[in-house]
């Protein structure tokens, strides 16, 4: 169950993980504390949780279950984007007990509900593993979807752990893809490696991996395109530079994770398909929960797909960026206050 940074990340010996980066970076001890940042993630679910508990007042609370009541519910998690297999699933779970007798009120069908949401979202194994020298990370995602603040914000999340991290501007598609991760890799303390205009990204993510081996480089993080072409000549390109990493250090990467933009609804659940079909993912970034009333597709994914969600953009800034916690999500998705 990732919580904090150091559960979200397994390296070796106690001492780094015991870091604690609100400390350093000033973000100020109340964003770093649990408290601080359950608020902020609140806030950032804020629309959605909006739409959600005012459904579920109206049908936990106050209706009192019945038929028309689960049909209510069933359509806010929907309008969530919680996905219409996962919503069935979550509401018959509910509705049995309900009716068995097991839970009455709406104080307990809204903590059931919650408690629900939580399981859905836990799946597989949350954390990323750091303990390969050097471990090679590979962000993947269509175009737009923040893979390149991704990349920043996680560097920085590294560093704040005193490992180093080399970041590979493999996105070749567009330059000034390259300068935007080169101004990230400043901002998070990060090395940086990029080839001539117009390289091969396979060739760009083999110069970072020699990079960081031959430095002594703890973490390489691959930033690659969105948009090619074609989707297909995306995904071919992909399959080349996992070719490429997978020559040099056969275990890598060790963590392909695919960058999802919340707010893209039910097409990220696509994309996740499509991805994990094609290259194969280790887990999702969900980003931009920040700016949605649709937080729910955490939960269609983790759910459908099995895919973890291991962590959360809630903004643009390098401190933005947060290991995904089930509890505390379906908290702030469906929490009264
Ligand atoms: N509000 C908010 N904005 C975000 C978040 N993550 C990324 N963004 C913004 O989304 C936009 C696209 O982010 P990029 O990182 O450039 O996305 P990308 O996937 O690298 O895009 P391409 O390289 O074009 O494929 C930028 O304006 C980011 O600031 C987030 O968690 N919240
Ligand atoms: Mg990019």
């Amino acid at each position: 169950m990732a919580r904090d940074w150091k559960d979200l990340f397994i390296v070796d010996g106690a001492g780094a993980a015991e870091s604690d980066p609100g400390a350093e970076t000033g973000a100020g001890r109340d964003d770093g504390s649990r408290g601080g940042r359950m608020r902020r993630l609140r806030e950032s679910l804020r629309r959605t949780r909006q739409a959600l508990t005012s459904e579920i007042q109206a049908t936990l609370f106050e209706e009192g279950p019945s038929g028309q009541t689960w049909e209510r519910l069933e359509e806010a998690l929907i309008y969530a984007d919680v996905g219409a297999g996962t919503t069935a699933k979550v509401v018959e779970q509910l509705e049995r007990e309900a009716s068995d007798g097991s839970i009455s009120g709406g104080e307990a069908l809204s903590a059931r509900l919650t408690e629900l949401l939580a399981q859905i979202a836990r799946t597989g194994d949350d954390r990323i593993d750091l303990r390969a020298k050097p471990t090679v990370i590979l962000l993947a995602g269509v175009n737009g979807t923040g893979k390149t603040t991704t990349a920043g914000k996680l560097a920085f999340h590294i560093r704040e752990l005193g490992q180093s991290v080399v970041l590979a501007a493999a996105d070749t598609f567009r330059a000034a893809a390259v300068e935007q991760l080169e101004q990230w890799a400043q901002r998070a303390g990060a090395s940086f490696v990029k080839g001539p205009a117009d390289a091969d990204p396979g060739s760009v993510a083999y110069d970072a991996i020699a990079a960081a081996r031959r430095d002594g480089a703890d973490v390489v993080i691959i930033d690659t395109a969105g948009r090619l072409h074609t989707q297909d000549d995306l995904m071919a390109e992909l399959a080349k530079v996992r070719r490429v990493i997978s020559n040099q250090i056969p275990e890598a990467p060790h963590e392909t994770l695919l960058i999802v933009d919340a707010t893209t609804g039910q097409n990220g659940l696509r994309q996740a398909r499509l991805f994990s079909e094609a290259v194969g993912v280790d887990g999702l970034v969900l980003t931009k929960l920040d700016g949605t009333a649709k937080g729910g597709i955490a939960l269609a994914i983790a759910h459908e797909l099995g895919i973890p969600v291991k962590l959360i953009g809630v903004g643009e800034q390098l401190e933005d960026l947060r290991p995904f916690e089930p509890a505390e999500y379906a908290r702030a998705l469906v929490g009264r206050e």
